[in-house]
């Protein structure tokens, strides 16, 4: 446990304390992806508070849960990690009705669709009625990625990326002007494949959109492009519950069967002002 894992875990300690049984949260549903459990980048702390101080009627876990993809590269996998795991078991346990919707990095998990296990159903997609009596489908959303998807990973380049791009640039162009070869600029190729992830998340909302038109329903839900949104498109109600690696966000439906957004912020911090959901980090730097 890293010194801030440690602060974290003492910081939801107190926050536990605060968040005696009958202040937890309840929401009629939640719906959580793109967690990345095992990788480095999910901030498991965070996302066991939340759990912990949060309680619904129905758990929709909509893929991307434990990123087995990482996990064959380098493992990554700490208490907390584990504690995660443990909660959302024992919510199972306790009466949660818990739906695991495998994503693009947890597919391994796809073998054992329509089975059960430890309380938690595994299905590809399904449809939610929500209490106002919307029908919503559920699912990860990467079946929806075509051929663009590698664009989108772009419109992740941080600032010191784009700085080492900047760098790696001046060396591939100085070799090229070696051998008599035209500038070509790396950095500009970038900007515009930037460009194309803007459009391609647009084009991601419009095709989930227009799947749950065609299937005659009201909305859908999803997540995988790590974009917390709720949105009408067409008459066609779009949520994406986001992500936490960045966004630290969930789509809830209260009693009343309204839809939101909440972020980690929201339920932790509730007094707090800075509880807006941040924008994708198109880093400006890249884009602009
Ligand atoms: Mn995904």
């Amino acid at each position: 446990m890293t010194p801030a894992d440690q602060f974290l875990s003492e910081k939801m300690s107190r926050k536990l304390f605060r968040h005696s049984k009958k202040e937890l949260t309840h929401f009629r549903t939640i719906w959580i992806s793109d967690l990345h459990l095992g990788t480095t980048g999910c901030q498991a702390a965070r996302l066991l508070e939340f759990l912990q101080a949060t309680e619904s009627d129905t758990l929709y876990l909509v893929g991307d849960i434990i990123d087995g993809w990482q996990l064959k590269r380098r493992w990554y996998w700490d208490q907390v990690h584990n504690n995660v795991v443990q909660t959302v078991l024992k919510k199972a346990k306790k009466g949660t009705n818990v739906i695991f919707v495998p994503g693009n990095h947890d597919e391994a998990v796809r073998q054992f669709i329509d089975l059960d296990f430890g309380g938690i159903k595994v299905r590809d997609e399904l449809v939610h009625v929500t209490a106002q009596g919307k029908r919503m489908l559920v699912l990860h959303g990467d079946r929806f990625d075509g051929v663009i998807a590698c664009a989108k990973w772009l419109a992740y380049l941080g600032d010191n990326l784009y700085t080492v791009i900047l760098k790696f640039n001046q060396v591939l162009n100085s070799w090229r002007a070696r051998r008599g070869l035209p500038y070509w600029s790396l950095s500009q190729y970038l900007k515009l494949k930037v460009k194309n992830a803007v459009s391609y998340i647009s084009s991601f909302e419009h095709a989930l959109a227009d799947e749950a038109r065609q299937r005659g329903l009201d909305g859908v839900i999803c997540g995988h492009i790590h974009k917390p949104e709720i949105r009408q498109i067409d008459g066609i109600t779009y949520c994406n519950d986001g992500d936490w690696v960045e966004s630290l966000s969930a789509l809830v439906e209260d009693v009343s069967g309204e839809l939101r957004l909440v972020s980690w912020h929201d339920i932790m911090l509730p007094d707090r002002i800075s509880n807006t959901i941040p924008e994708m980090a198109l880093a400006s730097s890249v884009s602009a």
